[in-house]
């Protein structure tokens, strides 16, 4: 008997194992094979607790499979999840970069802007120091300013610091030649004129060498004052002076273009070398400093000459005063002027 029982378990088992279904028709099924072999109540009573538990068993092998999917689909959520915040991570620094960058955008804008204002700033002082220098360049000399009442040291090149006498109201305009009266005597020889002669405040000139040093350092205005005995006051402005060494004796290599009320007497003179009583460079056949008395940049001989022989009376019958062509309409030269003072200054070109 139990080895028959032994063979329906098995044969339970195989069905189960199987695949098939545990179920109430089943376990009908095997009632009927029981009751065959008689043992009906027997063998339920024995084999059903067994079929029972293998139920149970499959059942509980099923929750345990499920409670693996489970845990498994937990794994794969969490994993999601942290992938999740992975990327969440990824897409802050992601934000916090643009914003930097956003910020460094910013930065940079407000640089520009502030650029920019400097810039126009920058372009608003350029304009401003162009009006002045327009200014400086057009300005004229008040003739109320006739004397120069200012002194200072100068040094240029390898001479000794010399005094020179500037406008206060003017100051960048030194003086290089002055007439004022007769107490200076201008008929000098060469080295008089080539170092300079005379009292700075009163009747002067300034020297060959320090006038060529200090155009050919840079370019020079000259601006000649001039007013004759009836007190009438004139000019006349040259825009590129320039007086040439002593190899070329002291030539008058330019003067620029001239603007004035004296009109221009030394437009011809430009080119023409320094002339003294001792040094003949002019192109006459005597020499002119001899017949005019006074050193000047001569051809054959004059159309100016602010060097000649003083006349108080403000007038020479014999034409060799300080003259200049221009100063009337009909190049009236028996006409000595009584002041005459040439100033120079560093030209703006
Ligand atoms: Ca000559």
């Amino acid at each position: 008997m139990r080895e028959l029982l032994k063979v329906i378990i098995f044969h339970y088992l195989l069905q189960g194992l199987a695949g098939d279904q545990l179920n109430i028709p089943h376990t009908n099924h095997l009632d009927e094979d029981f009751s065959k072999d008689g043992c009906l109540s027997y063998c339920l009573s024995e084999v059903k607790p067994i079929v029972i538990g293998l139920n149970q068993l499959k059942e509980r092998d099923a929750i345990n499979k499920l409670n693996e999917k489970i845990h498994n689909l937990e794994n794969e959520l969490e994993m999601y999840k942290l992938q999740l915040t992975h990327k969440e991570n990824q897409v802050k620094a992601r934000d916090s970069l643009l914003n930097e960058k956003d910020e460094s955008i910013k930065a940079k804008n407000e640089l520009l802007v502030a650029k920019d204002e400097q810039f126009q700033d920058y372009r608003a002082q350029i304009e401003e120091k162009n009006l002045e220098l327009l200014k400086y360049k057009l300005q004229d000399i008040p003739h109320s300013s006739l004397y120069a009442d200012g002194i200072h040291r100068m040094k240029v090149g390898n001479l000794p610091a010399f005094q020179v006498s500037y406008l206060s109201s003017s100051p960048d305009w030194i003086v290089i030649q002055r007439r004022i009266d007769g107490s200076v005597d201008f008929d000098r020889d060469w080295l008089d004129y080539k170092n300079g002669f005379g009292d700075i405040e009163g009747n002067f000139f300034i020297g060959l060498e320090k006038l060529h040093l200090l155009t050919q350092s840079r370019p020079h205005e000259l601006y000649i004052q001039l007013r004759d005995v009836k007190g009438t006051a004139k000019y006349a402005r040259y825009d590129d002076f320039h007086v040439s060494s002593e190899n070329d004796n002291y030539k008058l290599n330019s003067i620029g273009k001239f603007s004035g009320t004296a009109g221009d007497s030394l437009v011809d003179h430009v080119g023409d070398m320094f002339t003294t009583r001792d040094q003949d460079h002019d192109t006459a056949r005597f020499n002119c400093a001899k017949n005019k008395r006074g050193g000047w940049w001569y051809h054959d001989c004059l159309h100016s000459n602010l060097n000649a022989e003083y006349h108080d009376e403000g007038y020479d019958p014999n034409r060799d005063g300080i003259s200049w062509g221009s100063w009337s309409g009909d190049w009236n030269y028996t006409i000595s002027l009584t002041f005459t003072q040439m100033m120079i200054r560093p030209s703006l070109k």
